[in-house]
This record gives C-alpha cells, sequence and structure tokens, in this order.
C-alpha cells in the first residue's frame, strides 16, 4: 500500500514537470491531478496540471494513456479536448475552450464574458499544453480548472466518449 501512494505521488510529480522543467522550477504554484483509466477510446486522459508563474504566465494541460493521430483532433471533425476555467468560486465556468487541429497547428480559441485571442497549444508526446499570457483573464490565482476529452469514433465510442479529469472536482491552487 505505501509503495502504491509512493508510486501514485511520483507520477502526480511528474505530470506537474511534464508542463515544463522550467515552469515547474518558476512556478510559484502548480498543481497536477492524475485520472484513472476511465474511459474507452484514444482521447482517456491520465491526468490534468496547472502552474501559475510568478510573471503571472499560467500554464494548462492534459495527458492522455495512449499516443494518438494528430488528425483525431481535425477542426473538421467534432473530437476536442475542452478547457473550462472558472473564476469566481462557482461552479460554473466564465470560460470555456476547445482544442482542435486548425491548418496543422493545435489552437484553443475560449468563449466567454470577454473576448480572447485564440491560444497556440504545444504537443509534446501525449501531454497538451497551454501558455496563457499573464495579461488574459484567465491568469488568475483562483482560477479554478478541468478537462474533458471528446471523441466520437467506433466501438464503444460509436456514440461518444467523454472523459472528465479530475472526474468531479477542479484543479485549484
Ligand atoms: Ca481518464
Ligand atoms: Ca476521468
Amino acid at each position: 500500500m505505501k509503495l502504491h501512494v509512493r508510486a501514485a505521488l511520483a507520477s502526480a510529480i511528474a505530470l506537474g514537470v511534464l508542463l515544463g522543467p522550467a515552469t515547474a522550477a518558476l512556478a510559484e504554484d502548480s498543481i497536477a491531478a492524475r485520472d484513472p483509466n476511465d474511459t474507452p477510446g484514444k482521447l482517456d486522459m491520465d491526468g490534468a496540471g496547472m502552474a501559475l508563474k510568478n510573471s503571472g504566465t499560467l500554464f494548462v494541460g492534459v495527458r492522455t494513456f495512449g499516443s494518438w493521430r494528430d488528425g483525431l483532433l481535425d477542426d473538421s471533425g467534432d473530437n476536442r479536448f475542452v478547457f473550462y476555467f472558472n473564476l469566481d468560486r462557482d461552479n460554473k465556468a466564465e470560460y470555456t475552450g476547445k482544442i482542435s487541429l486548425v491548418d496543422g497547428a493545435f489552437v484553443l480559441p475560449v468563449d466567454g464574458k470577454r473576448q480572447i485571442d485564440p491560444i497556440p497549444v504545444t504537443r509534446t508526446g501525449t501531454t497538451l499544453k497551454v501558455k496563457i499570457p499573464a495579461d488574459s483573464p484567465l491568469s488568475q490565482p483562483d482560477v479554478k480548472f478541468w478537462a474533458k476529452s471528446r471523441l466520437t469514433g467506433s466501438g464503444k465510442c460509436s456514440h461518444t466518449c467523454v472523459d472528465r479529469a479530475p472526474d468531479s472536482s477542479a484543479l485549484h491552487f
């Protein structure tokens, strides 16, 4: 049991570090949570993480268990990672972004109270990471973040597979 706890902790730390070694070193705050192998299909998330640097730059990201091809998130289809940002301590997200592949690059357009320019997304292996500038309304120390993946494919996902991470809560500092 002790070993199990230690492995889970090490894995959560690894997920935080995936947001970037420089990010981790300079972070004012960082948080990461594992998500179980709980959803069929290729977009089953292994975890989500968030880090706020002293500069005010906010990083958010997710990692999947398995690999998948970029085209799975092509803008012409319905498959997405959806990022939720709750800024005022209620249970609703004020801003929602949906990641897709547009002209060969991943991007996060954001809908919400104020207009925000689409934010570039970086893919490294099975991790998607978004760097949100310090002057964005999303870069708040009390931000709550969670993510969903949505995949409509074949087999068990012929209707739609949705994974949420964390399952029933949000990441917050
Ligand atoms: Ca999962
Ligand atoms: Ca989940």
